[in-house]
């Protein structure tokens, strides 16, 4: 037995899948915490889960539970993290071991659920958006933990791209440093989460879920150790107006500038007031490329374990 079981509780079901190498797709949950209001976050939470079930995979969301590493939550478990809200601990990789210590629910961000994912063997994971290098970080640093993870942790993250609450140029060019490539899938365009397009390319563009797997493959194959940003474009049905994002994206960065909002409270703020600016659509379109995002990562879930 190696030293990290002892802190980690497997669902049996996801075990299961593992042990047999049936896809697995974990999910994070900072974003049902943290990222809609209850009872959306919770209602969200379930249809993802269905939709990768749908999918042919085995959902493992990733919590910790009273100091626990829990990967594949009950309902009861995303029913309490997700009534929690804000009150649950924001978890990223410095976070884990005081969670732990002091027997704390945690809600995991990207970062810290690519890191238990990887420790049970989970290899692709689908989100909404990733944390990355913020505006004006030229001044406070704010760049968040995820790029380093995705640097070092070997874990595919199907998002919808980074949001313009960041500075997307300066997030890509850290991913380049840190060696992660940024991949679109079916577009050249890294999509900015509420829109399909950001202005900005991505790396590579990759068409089928088959295709990429043989990429991840080889990447880990050959210990280039790190994730991947799997970058998929939110439905055209539910993109948002591009000035009418951007508006409320300049508003709530101005706001929480003048409130002094800093460090990790920065991020839930502005994603916060961007959607209390733009009410139920941008709801609407957060949750849906969520979904859209839970599909492709279990089609990729598939195909890697046929590899
Ligand atoms: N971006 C989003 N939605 C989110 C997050 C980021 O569009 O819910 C959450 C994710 O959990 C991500 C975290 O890992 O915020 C990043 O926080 P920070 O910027 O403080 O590292
Ligand atoms: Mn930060």
């Amino acid at each position: 037995m190696q030293a990290y079981e002892a802190y980690i509780d497997i669902s049996s079901e996801v075990r299961e899948a593992l042990e047999k190498g049936k896809p697995v797709v974990a999910l994070e949950s900072t974003i049902i915490s943290h990222g809609m209001p209850y009872p959306m976050n919770v209602e969200t939470a379930l249809t993802v889960e269905k939709i990768i079930r749908e999918g042919g995979a085995i959902p493992a969301t990733i919590a910790i539970v009273q100091g626990r590493l829990k990967v594949g939550l009950t309902h009861e478990e995303i029913d309490r993290l997700g009534k929690a809200g804000q009150d649950v601990v924001k978890t990223s990789r410095r976070d884990i071991p005081f969670i732990i210590a002091y027997k704390l629910d945690g809600a995991t961000t990207v970062a810290s659920t690519m890191i238990i994912a990887n420790l049970a063997g989970i290899k692709i994971f689908a989100t909404g958006g990733i944390g990355g290098v913020h505006r004006g970080a030229e001044h406070t640093f704010d760049i968040s933990a995820d790029l380093e993870e995705l640097g070092r942790t070997d874990v595919a993250v199907v998002c919808a791209g980074a949001k313009s609450i960041l500075d997307i140029p300066l997030t890509l060019e850290y991913l380049e440093t840190k060696g992660v490539p940024v991949v679109g899938y079916q577009t050249e365009e890294l999509p900015a989460f509420y829109t399909r397009k950001s202005g900005h390319g991505v790396d590579y563009t990759i068409q089928t879920p088959e295709a990429l797997a043989v990429a991840l493959k080889a990447k880990w194959d050959l210990d280039l150790h790190g994730g991947i940003v799997v970058a998929n474009p939110v439905p055209k049905a539910f993109e948002m107006d591009f000035d009418t994002i951007n508006h409320a994206i300049e508003h709530a960065l101005k706001e929480a500038n003048t409130r002094g909002i800093t460090g990790k409270e920065s991020t839930p703020f502005l994603l916060a007031m961007v959607k209390e600016l733009t009410g139920g659509d941008s709801l609407r379109s957060n949750i849906e490329l969520v979904y859209n995002n839970a599909r492709l990562a279990a089609k990729l879930a598939v195909a890697y374990t046929k590899l």
